[in-house]
């Protein structure tokens, strides 16, 4: 694993709440347990399960928001978050999380931002560029330039259990909260709940005010709403497992490029093995593809163990691995300036690695 750890990789599909360390989420089911609000054993059993299908693993996500209600936990989750990615050499991390409103702790979907910001700001172990306007120094720290650096921007996410107009105030506050390094936004959730026709005209507006957009796409086959997305030419989309022909003819000639969760997709069986993984497929294709965690914490992977699983499953070259993630440089939502610092990190890596 030594030499995953060492190779940059830039992360692109990584939500908050599904990144958590174990450690982290059993001190806060049994604080919530000493408190009575749940029972801690049920909640360790539920934590600890390992196989669980897409339906079982979006049920879990219920439990971890019950243990991350308030602005003090979305602070600490976010700053252990990024911390740990630092620490597996991901240069390039987008976030991403569906910002909540909760009532009984005075929360907004502005303060739960708000709240996700300062654990941005308290990342201790590794310098972070958290975003950079046209005239702003990027970098936040103490200004020690040889620290390890790792550049975060994040994408506000729409669950698809939410209404247009929920859909609409995550668009507001993702444009209001630009400067503060959000690019782009996210349709994720549930994907046999909600429909597509409710949120596109709000991803449209959010496209026309320069966001970018991902979505969610093909992780059930649902053929017209998957037709539908690739219609809507979205800047990237995650997981596409569903596809069929027409699809995937589709999917190549529009060039999307596709986040693809190896791990994620096993786990929750929404591919049966990677022998028959559109990985395969798409990288022979030169489609363009980056490796992603999806949720860390939940499925027990990182984004070292993605790149090596992907390399011993398909038979990839350390030095095409390493191709592989800097293509993904091309696919940020971060802008130009940003995109050659990573080539520089990249080319810096090139001459220090034993490939
Ligand atoms: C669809 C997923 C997901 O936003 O609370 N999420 N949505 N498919 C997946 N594949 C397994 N994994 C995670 O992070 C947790 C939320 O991300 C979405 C779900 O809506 C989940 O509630 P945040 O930080």
């Amino acid at each position: 694993m030594e030499w995953w750890v060492s190779m940059p990789k830039l992360e692109l599909h990584a939500h908050l709440n599904g990144s958590i360390r174990n450690s982290t989420l059993l001190e806060l089911a049994r604080e919530l347990g000493e408190k009575g609000i749940i029972i801690f054993s049920d909640a360790e059993c539920v934590l600890l399960k390992n196989d669980r299908s897409i339906s079982e693993s979006l049920k879990l996500f219920e439990l971890i928001h019950l243990l991350t209600t308030n602005h003090k936990t979305i602070t600490r989750i976010t700053k252990e978050v990024v911390e740990d990615f630092a620490a597996e050499n991901v240069v390039y991390l987008e976030l991403r999380t569906t910002p909540k409103r909760n009532d009984s702790e005075g929360m907004s979907k502005r303060s739960y931002m708000e709240a996700v910001l300062e654990g941005l700001r308290s990342v201790s172990t590794v310098e972070t560029d958290i975003f950079r306007g046209s005239d702003v120094e990027g970098s936040h720290g103490n200004g020690h330039s040889q620290r390890k650096k790792i550049y975060v921007r994040l994408l506000l996410s729409i669950d698809r259990r939410e209404t247009r107009e929920a859909a609409m105030e995550t668009v507001q506050l993702a444009m209001e909260m630009r400067h503060l390094g959000v690019v782009g936004v996210d349709l994720c959730g549930n994907p046999m709940i909600g429909e597509w026709t409710t949120f596109w005209p709000v991803l449209e507006f959010a496209r026309e005010q320069g966001l970018l957009v991902t979505l969610h796409c093909g992780e059930v086959p649902n053929m017209e709403e998957i037709n539908a997305m690739l219609d809507f030419l979205p800047a990237r989309i995650g997981h596409a497992c569903c596809l069929k022909q027409e699809e995937w003819k589709k999917l190549k000639s529009y060039k999307i490029p596709v986040e693809i969760c190896l791990t994620s997709n096993i786990r929750t069986e929404t591919i049966s093995s990677l022998d028959i993984h559109h990985f395969a497929d798409l990288y022979n294709c030169k489609h363009p593809i980056v490796l992603c965690t999806d949720d860390s914490g939940v499925f027990s992977t990182t984004s070292s163990r993605e790149y090596a699983i992907a390399s011993s499953a398909f038979g990839i070259e350390k030095r095409e691995m390493f191709e592989l993630a800097r293509n993904a440089i091309g696919f940020i939502f971060a802008g130009d300036g940003v995109k050659l610092e990573l080539e520089q990190i990249f080319d810096l890596a090139a001459e220090r690695l034993q490939f």
